[in-house]
């Protein structure tokens, strides 16, 4: 099955790769209304935004669509939006997070699905109506492009699909998720989904912050298999300093999602360095009958104290949580 222009010929069926039809019946939502899709596209300095927004348009023409820019560039990059047919806003702040949140406070009131994508030409714009396609069936609220499906060679270098791993594997364990790509920038949302997200990271870590808001809110995320392909022009995203804040998020949401896993885990590691402190205290008390060593012993008694200390706290966390969740 090949992908590119030939999705955007006909409106999609069935989850990614399905063939496409050759009339666009998906596109319509009833009463011969057309579905209403906002693309909302960020961009620093992008050379490839003109064929970016036109490829989104042509991909998209069989709905009602508009493409929304929020740029902070200091070149032509919003003189080639617009003239690519984009709604362009200049941000006033900075940061990825801030910029979409921008985008979405301007998407029309009668959207049905947001489409949010980067100005790189990293992704295919002719897969936006794959990548809606679940949310129009109605089985997804949160689509996410996992880009290991399809990755161009050279498209991600080595460290960034490291973190990638590190960051997926620690957010599916902590919220109980099963993604394989989970900093994908490649994510259609159902709009009344959207309106339920309480999103307020201004950086980076705001594409984790809103998978994890999802989950709280028991949102239905799915993925498809999307292409990924070689940026043009140069990457904002600093690994080094953007992979540490954006697990330190993911680590900080856990607490009020699951407190009892952060809890467990931290009483848990204080009780184990007990037993290894003890370990000595007993050992020397064995074999010579007595226990020189009373700053260890302190330590042993306290470490295992404030960890049985903090696992309660954890389940105290936890039943408060539920308890609260069963009042909503
Ligand atoms: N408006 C705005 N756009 C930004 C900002 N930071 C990044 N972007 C844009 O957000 C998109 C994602 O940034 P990228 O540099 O592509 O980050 P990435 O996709 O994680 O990294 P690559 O794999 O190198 O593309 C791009 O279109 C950027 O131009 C910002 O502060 N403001
Ligand atoms: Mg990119």
């Amino acid at each position: 099955m090949g992908y590119g222009p030939s999705i955007g010929k006909g409106v999609v069926s069935g989850m990614a790769g399905a063939a496409s039809i050759e009339k666009p019946q998906m596109a319509l939502r009833g009463e011969n209304k057309l579905f209403k899709v906002s693309v909302i596209i960020p961009t620093m300095n992008e050379p490839a935004i003109g064929r970016v927004v036109d490829d989104a348009r042509k991909a998209l023409k069989h709905f009602d669509a508009e493409v929304i820019v929020v740029d902070k560039s200091t070149d032509d990059t919003a003189r080639r939006a617009k003239k690519a047919g984009a709604i362009v806003v200049g941000q006033e702040l900075s940061g990825y997070g801030d910029a979409y949140m921008t985008g979405f406070s301007l998407i029309a009131p009668d959207t049905d699905v947001v489409v949010m994508m980067d100005g790189d030409n990293t992704y295919d714009a002719y897969e936006i109506p794959m990548l809606i396609d679940p949310i129009i069936k109605g089985y997804a609220d949160l689509c996410l492009g996992n880009r290991f499906a399809r990755m161009e060679p050279g498209a991600m270098n080595a460290r960034n699909m490291l973190g990638n791993k590190v960051i997926t594997s620690t957010l599916n364990v902590l919220y109980g998720l099963r993604l394989k790509d989970s900093q994908t920038g490649f994510r259609a949302i159902k709009k009344t989904a959207l309106d339920t997200l309480e999103l307020v990271d201004n950086g980076m870590p705001f594409a984790s912050e809103m998978i994890i808001d999802a989950r709280k809110k028991s949102l239905r995320i799915v993925e498809v298999p999307v292409t990924y392909r070689q940026r043009i022009g140069e990457a904002k995203l600093k690994a080094y300093k953007d992979g540490p804040l954006i697990l330190s998020l993911i680590i900080r949401m856990v607490r009020d999602y699951n407190p009892f896993a952060i809890f467990i885990s931290v009483g848990g590691i204080m009780v184990l360095c007990s037993f290894v402190s003890g370990g000595f205290v007993v050992y020397e008390w064995l074999t010579t009958g007595v226990i020189t060593r009373l700053a260890l012993t302190m330590l042993t008694a306290m470490l295992f104290l404030s960890g049985v200390q903090v696992i309660s706290f954890g389940l105290l966390a936890d039943i408060i949580l539920a308890a609260l969740r069963k009042k909503r």
